[in-house]
């Protein structure tokens, strides 16, 4: 089955924090999980660069919106890079490619008779580059996310029919209720679509930074617009002379957070409906990554910096880190202290500890050997079921109830080291049978979880996999006992040494 999943494009009109790393990094782990089972899959992210948002940010810098663009879409692609995101395609709306596709589908949208001429008249956010209903600014006239004050904004545009599309939108919430998950998100945008749906302004006339309008050059299409269409127009181009459309629509699941929940739940399955374009199978909206409750402030040493955490602890433990503390679907609080407890607690003592400790005894008890045995029965039991119960996680898209659901298994580990104590079994001839066995089941133990947590800390699974002899990462062979024992372990190191406090903190 292919899979295709995608992150929100970002916005080039600020730095790449915390919260843009947070998506890539879950998009990350469902496509590397799904590799692991041996779908083929195609993860796209990349950014958005026309409208509004951008234009404004341009001007306040004394910058062409183009150059604003060029220099923050190369930070975003190293970021990318820098967490270790396989993703297959880099979209950027100001490709050319995209732009063609852009203008066909809007040009589509008039053909089939979904598009008007009008005039709009509305409080206006720039920052959102979107008109605010009466019912959603807060304050009489501000923007509930941005708190500026807005304007009251008048402009002859061409209107989409969105209005058309509540009942079409209204059926499909009812008989596709898993197309938006979790559960409340699905029902705020389905009362959302029930509180009634206005027409859409298509275009903008006062801005010149985007897509033209193509039966009307002097405007253009408005951003929202523009950037829904990556995901569509990206397999038209991403691999030269193929449309990977055939392969990879409908996409398997969009993730997003909140925030942009109304343009991904209901303006963009609109849009497509009118284009006649068949649906994306699922919505993903994670929570909010809550850096502060009070106020983001470096001089109090509260901020999480994510290239701070990288370049000191690496990238792996941030990522997971991220998907450990805050449960995938609600908002939550992170923290440098979080973080330094969740590494030294649980990265540090309870996955690299095992490890070395599994290691050192089979040095010293078995020359580096693994054992040949069968699993420890108590073990066996506990990872039963376990790859299953992992892949039907991530097909739901729990990217952290599926990395406790592992980790629930090197805890499992490590209490079994504690009860049969193999220091005390080496002591003892007569016991050596029970001893290959506890350094097998270890040695084995340490293959599945780490094989499974593959799509999480990739760099260290593979490290800790390659020493073990076992560089199969395969999902297929993540069960306890699918591999004998023989194997001649090599060096590993220390997976997560230990970190002095940073000065900054500390100070
Ligand atoms: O909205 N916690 O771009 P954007 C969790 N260009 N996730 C966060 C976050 C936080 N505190 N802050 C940001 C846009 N994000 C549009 C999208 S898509 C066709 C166009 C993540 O740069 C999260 O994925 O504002 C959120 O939806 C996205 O960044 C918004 O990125």
């Amino acid at each position: 089955m292919a899979y295709y999943v995608t992150t929100p494009i970002y916005y080039v009109n600020g730095e790449p924090h915390l919260g843009h790393v947070y998506t890539t990094v879950a998009a990350d782990v469902l496509a590397r999980h799904m590799r692991q089972r041996g779908e083929e899959v195609f993860f796209l992210t990349g950014t958005d660069e026309h409208g509004e948002p951008v234009a404004q940010a341009a001007e306040r810098e004394g910058v062409p919106p183009r150059e604003l663009a060029e220099r923050n879409a190369e930070r975003f692609k190293e970021v990318a890079r820098r967490v270790d995101a396989t993703n297959d395609f880099f979209i950027r709306t100001s490709d050319p490619e995209h732009e063609t596709v852009v203008a066909e589908i809007a040009a589509r949208l008039k053909d089939n008779g979904h598009v008007y001429e009008g005039v709009y008249e509305g409080l206006y956010c720039p920052r959102c580059a979107d008109f605010k209903t009466d019912s959603e600014v807060v304050d009489a006239n501000k923007c509930p996310i941005h708190l500026i004050e807005l304007e009251r904004e008048q402009e002859q545009n061409w209107f989409f029919r969105m209005s058309a599309f509540q009942e079409p939108l209204e059926r499909l919430y009812t008989e596709r209720p898993d197309w938006v998950g979790p559960r409340n998100r699905y029902n705020e945008a389905l009362s959302f679509i029930r509180g009634g749906l206005n027409d859409l302004s298509l275009s903008r006339a006062r801005l010149s930074w985007g897509v033209p309008v193509p039966w009307d050059p002097e405007q253009v299409i408005y951003v929202w617009i523009d950037a829904l269409l990556n995901y569509y127009s990206a397999l038209t181009y991403a691999r030269p002379g193929e449309d990977l459309r055939d392969r990879f629509w409908p996409p398997t699941v969009h993730l997003i957070a909140k925030d942009i929940l109304k343009f991904h739940a209901i303006i963009w399955p609109a849009m497509l409906m009118a284009a006649e374009i068949e649906l994306p199978r699922k919505l993903f909206i994670h929570g909010y990554l809550l850096m502060d409750e009070h106020k983001m402030s470096k001089s109090l040493g509260n901020v999480l910096d994510p290239f701070e955490v990288m370049d000191v602890y690496g990238t792996d433990a941030l990522r997971y880190y991220l998907l450990r503390e805050v449960s995938f679907g609600q908002d939550g609080s992170i923290s440098p202290e979080g973080f330094e407890t969740r590494y030294n607690t649980e990265l540090a003592n309870e996955y690299g500890n095992l490890a070395s400790r599994t290691f050192a005894m089979i040095g010293k008890y078995r020359d580096g050997v693994v054992p040949a045995a069968d699993p420890a029965p108590e073990v066996a039991m506990q990872f039963d079921g376990l790859a299953a119960a992992v892949k039907e996680r991530i097909d739901a898209v729990e990217v952290s109830a599926a990395l406790d659901d592992v980790w629930e298994r090197v805890r499992a580990l490590n209490r079994f080291v504690t009860e049969r104590e193999p220091w005390k079994l080496a002591k003892d001839e007569a016991a050596a049978t029970e001893l290959d066995c506890v350094l097998y089941t270890l040695a084995e133990g340490l293959r599945v979880v780490s094989i499974l947590l593959t799509p999480w800390m990739p760099s260290t699974t593979a490290r800790l996999l390659a020493a073990l002899g076992q560089p199969d990462e395969s999902l297929a062979s993540a069960e306890l006992g699918a591999v004998g024992g023989g194997a001649t372990l090599a060096e590993l190191g220390q997976l997560f040494p230990r970190v002095e406090p940073r000065a900054e903190a500390s100070a």
